[in-house]
């Protein structure tokens, strides 16, 4: 009877405004019907214009809460999101290892929608190291692939170049979100799958500010989709669709950089 429900994990951290990391990645979990954990990296304090503070978990305190949770819980999928340097990245590295907390989706979080950093740069090789080769699927944003990446992306075939660069790291499958630069039609993501299949993701792009935790619910949806038994591919098609679905029907909060509507249903 116990653990028979689809349960799914994030292990990131919180943002008090409830725009983005944990909080996002609880509403989407909450939003596709699977029921969702969250261990806790660190916690920020920030709002919608932008990032003020940030403190994180000791190792010693993560390792704690991955271990009460693998003594009750049966994870069927988890993600990552903010890690904010080595010492939280090998923690998180060790500790997935010990235990069977599913398939892994790494949101490779460096950068927010207000331009703050959230990963230190000394910290880039460690998650290249000891993150990215336990992916089974690897999410980064069009910053985010150009720094793993080690590339400058100007042609849809550098964009393709990077994921394949970031599938040799280690991640089975890897989708590349696609920029805004505001003057564009349609927003396009590069999706490589493990067997070497690949397509282009594309939806209308959507002129708002209204944009904050849009990675951390691709990544979270993504990761609840695996757990509820969807292949990888469907889970990346279901995620994408809910994320544009939850940028275009906006709701207004905050001022500037505001949640996206989690509401949304497919
Ligand atoms: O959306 C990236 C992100 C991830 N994690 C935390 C954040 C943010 C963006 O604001 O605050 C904790």
């Amino acid at each position: 009877m116990a653990n028979e429900y689809p349960q799914v994990m994030t292990i990131a951290g919180s943002d008090c405004d409830g725009s983005a990391g944990m909080q996002a990645d609880m509403n989407t979990f909450l939003a596709r019907k699977a029921y969702g954990i969250s261990v806790m990296t660190a916690a920020v304090a920030g709002n919608s214009y932008g990032i003020h503070a940030s403190e994180s978990f000791s190792p010693a305190f993560i390792g704690q809460q991955f271990a009460a949770i693998a003594d009750d819980f049966q994870v069927r999928a988890s993600k990552t999101g903010m890690m904010a340097d080595t010492p939280t990245i090998e923690a998180v590295a060790q500790n997935y290892q010990k235990y069977d907390f599913g398939p892994l989706v790494v949101d490779p979080v460096i950068i927010t929608k207000h331009g703050a950093m959230l990963l230190e740069e000394s910290a880039y090789q460690t998650l290249c190291d000891q993150l990215i080769p336990l992916a089974t699927v690897l999410t980064p944003n069009f910053y985010e692939a150009q720094k793993l990446a080690g590339l400058t992306l100007t042609t849809e075939a550098d964009i393709e170049e990077a994921a394949a660069k970031l599938q040799a790291l280690g991640a089975k499958n890897v989708i590349v979100k696609g920029k805004h630069t505001g003057d564009q039609a349609t927003v396009r993501d590069f999706v490589l799958l493990e067997d070497g299949k690949n397509f282009w993701l594309e939806e209308d792009y959507v002129p708002t500010d209204r944009v904050n935790g849009t990675g951390d619910t691709l990544s979270a949806c993504i990761a609840a989709e695996i757990a509820k038994g969807e292949s990888v591919e469907q889970a990346i098609r279901t995620a994408k669709q809910f994320t544009h679905r939850a940028i275009a029907n906006e709701i207004a909060v905050g001022h500037k950089f505001g949640p996206i509507n989690h509401w949304v249903e497919l």
